[in-house]
C-alpha cells in the first residue's frame, strides 16, 4: 500500500492518490474531516490557519460508502487560493504581465527555500517554498485518517499527545486505557494530558509569540492492539521500526525518533532495559514492561508501540536571521508577514498519521490486503497463532 501527495500551500488544492487499500471498507468524508479539524486547532497557529477550514472530497476509489479496491482519490482545497490565482496560476502569464509577483529571493535559514532552490534550478523560491511548507500535511492526515479507519477495523488503536514544548516537559501521563488518554488530549489547546504543563507551554507559546520567535517540542504517538510479528528481522528495508521512524523524520521540521525508553537507554544498563516474557493462558507471551516500545528486530512485540519525535522550532520568523539575498548577494535580516508561533499539537495530530499509514500498510502487504474480510481474519488468526505458540 502507497500514497503520493501533490499540491502547493497557496495552490487551488492538495490532493492524495492511496493505492492498495482493501476492498470493503467503509469510509465517509466525516471520518477523515475529523482528523483534519483536529490538525487545524491547536494553541500557537497564525493567521492562515483562520482562513482554512480543512474539508475532504473523496473523488475516486469509494461507491456508496465502501472502498473498491481501487486507487482512492482524496483532495482537499486551499481556500487561501483565493487571494493567490494570480501569483500561483496554473497558466503561462501573459506577455504584460511577466513580472512574477512576489517572488522570493531571499531564503529563511531552517527552511529548504536556498537548498531547494540550488536543487531545482529556481532563481525564485517560492516555486520551493510552496510545497516544502507544513501545508502539505493535510493531506498527509487525511491518508491517516483512511489508514485509521482500516486499522480500527482490525482492532488496533493509535493516539498521539504532546509530552515537551518550548523547554517545558509533561509528566509522564498517568492513564489507564487510550480512551482516557484522547478524552483528556483532544480537550487540550496543546493536547498534553499533564494540566499544570498544559498552562505552562501555553505561557510559553506566549511569549514566544511576544518575542517574534518560534518554540519546538516532543510529540509521542501511541498504538495498542497490534499483532506480533509484523515487519521482519531479516533485511534493513523491511524492518517497521525503520519505517516508522523514516515517516516521523519525513514529517516538515522533526529532527529525531525514540522507542520506548528512547536515547534513555544510554544511560541504563541491559538488565534494566529489556522487557521480561511471560506467558499466560488468556493473555499468551507478554511483557512485564514495555521499555523497547513495542519492537524487537524490527518486529512488533504485540506490546504497545510507543514512538517519539522532536520538532524543532518553526524557521519563519518574525525575529529575522541573518541570510543573503540570491540575487543581489547581499546580507539582509527581513521580516515576514505571517507565520505559526508553535505548531507542535497540530504536529502530533500529523505524527498520528504517520505511524497509522505505516502499521496499516505493513498488515496490508504482510497479510491477505485485497479484501477486508480476509485481512480481518489473517490477523486475528496471527494474534492467535502468537498466543498459543
Ligand atoms: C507554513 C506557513 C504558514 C502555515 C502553514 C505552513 O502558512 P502561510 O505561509 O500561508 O502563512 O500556516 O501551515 C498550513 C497552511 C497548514 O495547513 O498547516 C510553512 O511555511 O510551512
Amino acid at each position: 500500500m502507497r500514497y503520493l501527495t501533490a499540491g502547493e500551500s497557496h495552490g487551488p488544492q492538495l490532493t492524495a492518490i492511496i493505492e492498495g487499500l482493501p476492498s470493503g471498507l467503509t469510509l465517509t468524508e466525516e471520518n477523515i474531516n475529523a482528523d483534519l479539524a483536529r490538525r487545524q486547532k491547536g494553541y500557537g497557529r497564525g493567521r492562515r490557519m483562520q482562513i482554512e477550514k480543512d474539508r475532504v472530497q473523496i473523488t475516486g476509489g469509494v461507491r456508496h460508502g465502501y472502498t473498491l479496491g481501487s486507487p482512492v482519490a482524496l483532495i482537499v482545497e486551499n481556500k487561501d487560493w483565493t487571494h493567490w490565482t494570480n501569483i500561483m496560476g496554473i497558466e503561462p502569464l501573459e506577455e504584460e504581465q511577466s513580472e512574477i509577483k512576489r517572488k522570493v529571493t531571499r531564503p529563511r535559514p531552517g527552511h529548504a527555500d536556498l537548498i531547494g532552490g540550488i536543487k531545482y534550478g529556481h532563481r525564485d523560491l517560492r516555486n520551493v517554498l510552496e510545497r516544502s511548507s507544513a501545508r502539505e500535511t493535510t493531506v498527509r492526515v487525511a491518508a491517516g485518517a483512511v489508514a485509521k479507519t482500516l486499522l480500527k477495523e482490525l482492532g488496533i488503536e493509535v493516539a498521539s499527545h504532546v509530552l515537551e514544548i518550548g523547554g517545558v516537559r509533561a509528566n509522564t501521563p498517568n492513564y489507564s486505557t487510550l480512551k482516557e488518554l484522547k478524552e483528556r488530549t483532544e480537550q487540550s489547546p496543546v493536547r498534553c494530558f499533564d494540566e499544570t504543563a498544559e498552562k505552562a507551554m501555553m505561557e510559553a507559546i506566549d511569549q514566544a509569540k511576544e518575542n517574534g520567535d518560534s518554540i519546538g517540542g516532543i510529540v509521542e504517538v501511541i498504538v495498542e492492539g497490534m499483532p506480533p510479528g509484523v515487519g521482519s528481522y531479516v533485511h534493513y528495508d523491511r524492518k517497521l521500526d525503520a519505517k516508522i521512524a523514516a515517516a516521523i523524520m519525513s514529517i516538515n521540521a522533526f529532527k529525531g525518533v525514540e522507542f520506548g525508553l528512547g536515547f534513555e537507554m544510554a544511560r541504563i544498563p541491559g538488565s534494566r532495559v529489556h522487557d521480561e516474557i511471560v506467558w499466560s493462558e488468556e493473555e499468551g507471551y507478554s511483557r512485564k514492561t514495555n521499555r523497547l516500545g513495542g519492537f524487537e528486530g524490527g518486529m512488533t512485540t504485540g506490546m504497545p508501540i510507543i514512538v517519539r519525535g522532536v520538532m524543532k522550532p518553526i524557521p519563519t520568523l518574525y525575529k529575522p536571521l541573518q541570510s543573503v539575498d540570491i540575487d543581489t548577494k547581499e546580507p539582509f535580516t527581513a521580516s515576514i508577514e505571517r507565520s505559526d508561533s508553535c505548531a507542535v499539537p497540530a504536529a502530533s495530530v500529523v505524527a498520528e498519521a504517520a505511524v497509522a499509514w505505516e502499521l496499516a500498510a505493513a498488515l496490508v502487504d504482510q497479510f491477505n490486503g485485497d479484501r477486508l474480510g480476509t485481512l480481518v481474519q489473517a490477523v486475528k488468526e496471527q494474534k492467535e497463532y502468537g498466543r498459543l505458540f
